[in-house]
């Protein structure tokens, strides 16, 4: 397993771009990028010609009584190890994708190759996603102000923030994400489907791509051993497990 790699300094510069309202990507959708892309706020390299389980940067019980032990522990050693394996199979079968980053892979999805490219959508982002959620969530954190400025002049209020983002997660039908991101110096809430996430193609005609603050596992599997079919339990549980001192360093 090896750590996280974050690209603070990328994100340093993304952010100044952005307060400037000119952030694109020049990267064509044709190619992969070449250069690691400004505004990924984690990089997920191969090693090897293989991606790898992130430790969890916490125990599995850091997020008790919110999120349980064994949650955790089925989440990250089953489920997104999972998501590692398929995507290191598609790896294998399509040997011009060896050496990309994960970030590269799902920036420029429409240029893999069609015949693993659904591997890569569901498991490549299976394992962005869930390698970006473990490092969203920490125990006892406070919203710094970066966030809740944004969030105050975006939505009205931290509530109406905070019930936005809950009724979006309420409203994913099946199993999906929401994201809060940061675009055109404006929060948004998005939502995906499935191992999607708002990375995916987002390079493609030069669209702005958003900063992808935190989000939240809608999967059953995230929630269903500790609060079973009740979705709005695990929902409005979230907010004390999020890690506002990660946002607050994504905001800077
Ligand atoms: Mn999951």
């Amino acid at each position: 397993m090896e750590n996280f790699k974050t690209t603070r300094k990328n994100f340093i510069k993304a952010s100044a771009l952005i307060g400037i309202g000119s952030l694109t990507l020049g990267a064509k959708a044709s190619s992969f990028l070449s250069e690691p892309n400004l505004n990924a706020p984690l990089i997920l390299p191969q090693t090897d010609g293989k991606f790898t389980l992130p430790a969890l940067p916490y125990a599995y019980n850091a997020l008790e009584p919110f999120i349980d032990a064994q949650t955790m522990e089925i989440h990250h050693t089953k489920h997104h190890q999972a998501y590692i394996n398929k995507l290191n199979e598609a790896i294998t079968l399509e040997s011009t994708l060896q050496g990309k980053s994960l970030e590269d892979l799902l920036l420029g999805l429409s240029a893999v190759p069609e015949k693993v490219r659904s591997m890569v959508r569901n498991h490549g982002g299976g394992h962005w996603n869930h390698s970006f959620f473990w490092k969203s969530m920490k125990l006892g954190t406070q919203m710094g102000t970066k966030f809740s400025t944004l969030a105050t002049s975006s939505f009205g209020s931290i509530d109406q923030f905070k019930a936005n983002f809950e009724k979006v997660s309420m409203g994913v039908f099946g199993s999906g994400w929401a994201w809060v991101v940061l675009q055109d110096k404006q929060l948004k809430i998005m939502t995906s489907a499935n191992q999607d996430n708002p990375l995916m193609d987002a390079n493609k005609d030069n669209k702005r791509v958003p900063i992808i603050l935190f989000g939240i596992d809608l999967w059953e599997h995230a929630y269903y051993l500790k609060h079973k079919n009740k979705r709005a339990d695990y929902v409005s549980n979230f907010w004390n497990v999020v890690n506002w001192d990660e946002i607050e360093i994504l905001l800077k």
